[in-house]
């Protein structure tokens, strides 16, 4: 089935509420071959749901992962930032238990993050559902199953491959619809006295500096700590360390031991003072979710404006990036080619394509170069300081519109 409708927490089953209508929107990663602009694009219904009970905020619609997946273009090689990122996880896992020697990486698309333990020696193992990507990961020497994880296929990689001492996850939890499923799946993958760490993008810092072009149909669920704390109630893990990351507008790398492992402490203060923060900040009260809607309007009514303006006054701007969430921006802002021209990013995948909705033609960076727009509107603005560094010699100036609108 393509698409259906969550009726009850994914956590604790619990009745949702509707708290923010993003209307229909196109799958924000899949960008348009030419030859599919003629057909009908299908548009989702992409709303946020609340759950009262545990605090956990979900879309209210599950788009199959076959459609989501199938024809999957994002890789995370294109950015230098995200890359030193994962080296400094793997160090830091390396250096928490020298003694690791198996990891497995789940939704480890290009193996960007395993060819650091690689590096350090470790037997690696890839997980991704996207075929070409992952074809693409074991051409480069690093294992990778062409499948989606899951509690089955857990029982499979363990029998053939052996016990892990690491499971590792960025950016991939939070787009598993059956989280009991998957934990279970990682719980009989792990040896007794391994661990897991997984990195998710961070409500709080979502719903602070409105990141609102991070909902789409690839992200189920948006967690705050006391959300995770009340999934892990039910399954053989325990968090027993939290660290908040600058990557993807503010995330979260969380460290999960099992219950039964008392070599590893739980540091109980650092949860219980997450815990009282997100309190603070109206995380577990649905008032705070609906009030959101108007901060996105606020950025809506400044950003428009602004480059209509530019237009105005005969100005070119082009889209720098084509990630998922500026076509989120994009299409939720109506922002289309009667204000950018094109739009512009590194990946090969995605150059010669359309972004979804607004059918902006996506073409190599260095167009930037020969056709010398006055504006770049950075829809990959989590990276500006790679990007504006990267690109010192264009003589246009970078326009960054989240989390503040910002010329430089
Ligand atoms: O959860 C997810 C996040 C973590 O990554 C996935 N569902 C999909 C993806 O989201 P995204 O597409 O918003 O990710 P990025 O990493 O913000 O995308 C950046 C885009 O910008 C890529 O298409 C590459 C491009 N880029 C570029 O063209 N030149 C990036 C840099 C740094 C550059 O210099």
């Amino acid at each position: 089935m393509e698409i259906k409708t969550r009726k009850k927490c994914a956590i604790c089953s619990s009745p949702i509420t509707t708290v923010l209508n993003l209307g229909f929107m196109p799958l924000a990663n899949h960008l348009l071959l030419p030859s599919e602009l003629a057909l009908k694009e299908k548009k989702y219904p992409l709303t946020l749901c609340f759950c009262l009970r545990c605090g956990l905020l979900q879309l209210g619609q599950i788009v199959s992962p076959d459609v989501m997946y199938k024809d999957y273009l994002y890789v995370p090689s294109n950015s230098k930032t995200l890359l030193n990122h994962f080296s400094e996880l793997c160090e830091e896992i390396v250096k928490f238990n020298p003694k690791y020697k198996f990891v497995v990486d789940v939704g480890s698309n290009d193996g960007s993050l395993l060819k650091f333990f690689k590096k350090h020696g470790f037997k690696v193992l890839g997980v991704d559902p996207a075929q070409k990507i992952a074809e693409a990961a074991n051409i480069s020497g690093i294992k990778t199953l062409p499948f989606c994880f899951n509690k089955l296929q857990a029982k499979q990689i363990s029998k053939k491959f052996g016990k892990a001492d690491l499971v590792t996850a960025t950016n991939v939890f939070a787009h598993i619809e059956d989280l009991y499923d998957l934990y279970q799946g990682v719980d009989l993958l792990l040896a007794p006295s391994g661990i897991c760490v997984f990195e998710v993008s961070y409500l709080a810092d979502m719903i602070q500096n409105s990141l609102f072009d991070s909902i789409y149909h690839e992200h189920l669920y948006y967690f705050s700590v006391g959300s995770l704390l009340k999934l892990f109630e039910k399954t053989n893990f325990e968090i027993f360390n939290i660290e908040k990351i600058n990557m993807h507008g503010g995330s979260l790398r969380v460290w999960l031991k099992k219950k039964n492992n008392k070599k590893i402490k739980v540091k109980k203060d650092l949860l219980k003072s997450f815990f009282l923060d997100e309190e603070r900040k109206g995380l577990y009260q649905p008032s705070t979710f609906f009030s959101f809607s108007k901060k996105i309007e606020k950025l809506r009514k400044k950003l428009v404006p602004l480059l209509l303006s530019l237009r105005h006054k005969k100005k070119s701007i082009v889209g720098f990036g084509a990630p998922a969430k500026g076509n989120i921006l994009l299409n939720y802002f109506g922002i289309d080619k009667k204000i950018l021209d094109y739009i512009v990013d590194s990946t090969s995948y995605k150059q010669f394509r359309y972004t979804p909705g607004n059918h902006l033609q996506v073409l190599p960076e260095e167009t930037i170069y020969i056709e010398r727009p006055d504006y770049l509107l950075v829809l990959a603005w989590n990276f500006s300081d790679e990007i504006v560094k990267k690109h010192k010699n264009f003589k246009g100036k970078f326009i960054l519109p989240m989390p503040k609108i910002k010329i430089v």
